[in-house]
């Protein structure tokens, strides 16, 4: 495997310039910030695992930021630099930025096999940021279809979700006539991590009995799954610990914490295990599922030693989505989640951008004391998404899902509306946890008012004639 290497020097005062960073995978934090200021690096390691790049989190010093695929330098009148790998299917690029007394350094080294990387002095660096990041979307096939309105059951029933309680929401919105496309079950209906295709005790029946009951009230079903991990007292850890993620000594690595402890992951260099990926998926869509929610995806590219040492960490990630994509079908619909960004384009149809939502508006002591921007809040949420906006030609932004409820929820009126306006701004999925039973006249009223799919905030797309002069102007797909 190479490491190619890059780098600059910029003479510019490090207090002129603003950084525009972006991170590894959905929950990661991407910002835009003075050169000078100190980037956030978790304080708990499984939260680094969780929540940046194990192999190049954030330094930790003063006027050091690092980010993932592309960078952005900005001067107080708009201009600057930008810098961005111009393929990323099998190759992480690592960007640094370095105050350095009068001068600013850049290096981008590349984890993989050696990619295009464009380097760009500018007047307009909100504009090359879009160029660049719409030819590498061009390169790699994005994949942008219309965006759907989905009903998650994540952010209301977390893993205690029953079979009962998705039939009962799916049934009153056919009542309410509230426009969903999906009604997707989260976390929870499983035996254990790996174990997909047996139901937890609570859930109270089958996730495969689902799909055709949701077709009858007129959607689509969704399933979530964290497809790469694997709970260290499945039945698969113990039946396959060849196909897992090891650790130098040779045994399986167990990282992050969630689910109450820790898990391992599958090697995707394995080719039993793509071959049980593209497996599961077709599972799913035998059972009815056209929409996958696919999340954790971060441990298929976690550090650690693989059956094929040769192959770089983005491209044991591609190896694994290809699988499941293959196994769902082209036409099938496929979210990420907790996601490596770029090396998603071209396999995901949608791709959360951001940490997750949830009934708070700030978690400021996780995020402050602790240094995690990506625990769950609203505003973290919106945040990340808004720093993300230029990915809109990588795929379907899906921002998380919109908070009407008043019940269980500390939100208030004001930041209710708040999340309301920059989940329209940040546009792509549109998406609802609310029990549809907790919601009043008003809540309804909010609720419709989130699943309404606005565009006039989109760019324009320009669309050439064959001879050049422009012909239309289109609100494009996003
Ligand atoms: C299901 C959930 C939902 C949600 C996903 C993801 O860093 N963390 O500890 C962390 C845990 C869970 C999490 C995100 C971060 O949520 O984003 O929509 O599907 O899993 O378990």
């Amino acid at each position: 495997m190479t490491t190619p290497h890059h780098h600059w020097t910029l003479d510019v005062h490090p207090s002129e310039l603003r950084v525009l960073t972006n991170g590894y995978q959905s929950w990661s934090e991407a910002e835009l910030r003075p050169l000078t200021e100190t980037q956030t690096r978790a304080s708990l390691e499984w939260m680094i695992d969780q929540g940046q790049d194990p192999a190049f989190p954030p330094s930790g010093e003063a006027g050091v930021w690092r980010s993932h695929s592309l960078l952005a330098l900005i001067r107080p009148g708009g201009g600057g630099w930008v810098g961005a790998q111009l393929d990323a299917a099998h190759t992480f690029a690592h960007w640094e930025v370095r105050a350095a007394g009068e001068q600013v350094l850049v290096t981008c080294t590349l984890e993989g096999p050696d990619v295009a990387v464009a380097w760009e002095e500018t007047s307009n660096v909100i504009g090359t940021v879009e160029r660049l990041s719409a030819q590498l979307g061009q390169s790699m096939h994005a994949r942008t279809p219309a965006p759907l309105r989905v009903w998650c059951s994540w952010y209301s029933y977390y893993r205690s979700v029953t079979l009962d309680n998705m039939l009962d929401n799916a049934r009153l919105a056919k009542q309410h006539g509230l426009p969903f496309d999906v009604f997707q079950l989260d976390d929870g209906f499983q035996a254990d991590l790996g174990d997909w295709t047996e139901p937890s005790e609570q859930f109270g029946g089958h996730a495969k009995d689902l799909p055709a009951e949701l077709r009858k009230l007129g959607f689509r079903a969704g399933l979530w799954l964290a497809p790469f991990l694997v709970g260290p007292n499945s039945k698969l850890f113990a039946a396959h610990p060849d196909w897992l993620l090891k650790n130098r000594s040779g045994t399986p690595l167990l990282f992050g914490h969630n689910w109450g402890g820790q898990y391992a992951a599958l090697d995707t260099t394995h080719p039993e295990v793509l071959v049980w990926l593209r497996e599961l998926a077709a599972t799913c869509r035998a059972w009815g599922y056209d929409y996958l929610k696919v999340d954790f995806l971060y441990a298929a590219s976690h550090p650690g030693v693989r059956h094929d040492p040769s192959v770089s960490r983005a491209e044991a990630y591609r190896r694994g989505i290809q699988a499941l994509r293959e196994g769902l079908g082209d036409d099938g619909f496929l979210l990420g989640c907790g996601a490596p960004l770029s090396a998603s384009i071209g396999v995901m149809d949608a791709m959360r951008t951001g940490p997750d939502v949830a009934p708070y508006w700030d978690d400021e002591a996780r995020r402050m004391l602790l240094g995690d921007g990506s625990v769950p809040c609203s505003r973290n949420a919106l945040h990340t998404a808004l720093s993300r906006w230029y990915q809109q030609t990588w795929y379907q932004p899906d921002p998380d899902v919109m908070i009407a409820r008043r019940e269980r929820s500390l939100l208030s009126d004001d930041e209710r509306g708040a999340l309301l306006g920059m989940l329209d701004v940040i546009g792509g999925l549109r998406a609802s946890s609310d029990p549809v039973e907790m919601l009043d006249e008003a809540g309804l009223s909010l609720l419709r008012q989130s699943l309404e799919i606005s565009t006039p905030d989109r760019p324009l797309t320009l669309t050439e004639s064959h001879g050049g002069a422009v012909t239309h102007f289109s609100r494009g797909t996003f």
